[in-house]
């Protein structure tokens, strides 16, 4: 399998620990921001990454879309499985994915790349780098007024997650699933800011249990 990924997109992450929890092989090539698309599109209709090509005969071509993707890898290997035998589970796991997905991912880029420019500048100062985040800046709409929009949002997801995961391992039944995949992907920028490394530790703990149950790397900053 082929994963098509921008290197440090935080939904991207979240497809490789989906791969990786399966022990799935899988190769990655990362494309640069901007020309993706002439790449992407004609696959999947869609401008976003990640894109899963599975190269294997009787299966789709392409796969867009990191919650299309689990299903995929799901129907494709069952075992170990990422969704809940408990179908009530299952849908209360699959609302937070899908909350984790439109809501609280957006809010991390917002928090991130306002970091990235101001206050964290020195994690890359190339100009590359920061034409980069400005392009991102530009195309999302982050502006101080969005981002406090995001912190706030932000805030009430951890204390509810962190809340969540105190009580039991994992956020819904007693095993992995994908709710604990997406949050412990697109919670991942938010270790290289200080100030929430330092007031959610029990959350970034999570993060990385997962990512070793996960076999994946850790996130910058863990
Ligand atoms: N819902 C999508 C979101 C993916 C997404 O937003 N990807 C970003 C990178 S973090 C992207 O590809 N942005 C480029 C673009 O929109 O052109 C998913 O889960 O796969």
């Amino acid at each position: 399998m082929l994963l098509l990924q921008f290197s440090t997109s935080h939904y991207c992450r979240k497809a490789r620990l989906a791969l990786g929890y399966k022990g799935i092989s899988y190769q990655i090539e990362n494309l640069t921001p901007g020309l993706h698309t002439l790449r992407v599109k004609p696959l999947t209709g869609l401008s976003t990454l990640p894109v899963l090509l599975p190269q294997i005969a009787g299966q789709p071509q392409a796969i867009g879309d990191s919650s299309q993707i689990f299903h995929f890898l799901e129907s494709y290997q069952p075992e170990p499985a990422l969704f809940l035998p408990n179908p009530e589970q299952q849908n209360q796991a699959m609302m937070l994915e899908d909350w984790l997905d439109e809501s609280i991912g957006t809010a991390t880029r917002f928090v991130y790349y306002q970091f990235r420019a101001g206050e964290g500048k020195a994690i890359d100062p190339s100009p590359f780098s920061q034409m980069v985040i400005q392009v991102v800046r530009k195309q999302y709409g982050i502006n101080d007024t969005t981002v406090k929009l995001a912190q706030t949002r932000l805030g009430n997801a951890l204390l509810v997650l962190s809340t969540y995961w105190q009580k039991r391992d994992y956020l819904v039944g007693d095993r992995l699933s994908i709710a604990d995949i997406a949050a412990a992907a697109l919670l991942s920028p938010l270790a290289l800011i200080p100030e929430y490394l330092q007031e959610y530790p029990q959350i970034f703990e999570r993060i990385i249990n997962i990512h070793q149950l996960c076999a994946e790397p850790l996130p910058p900053g863990l």
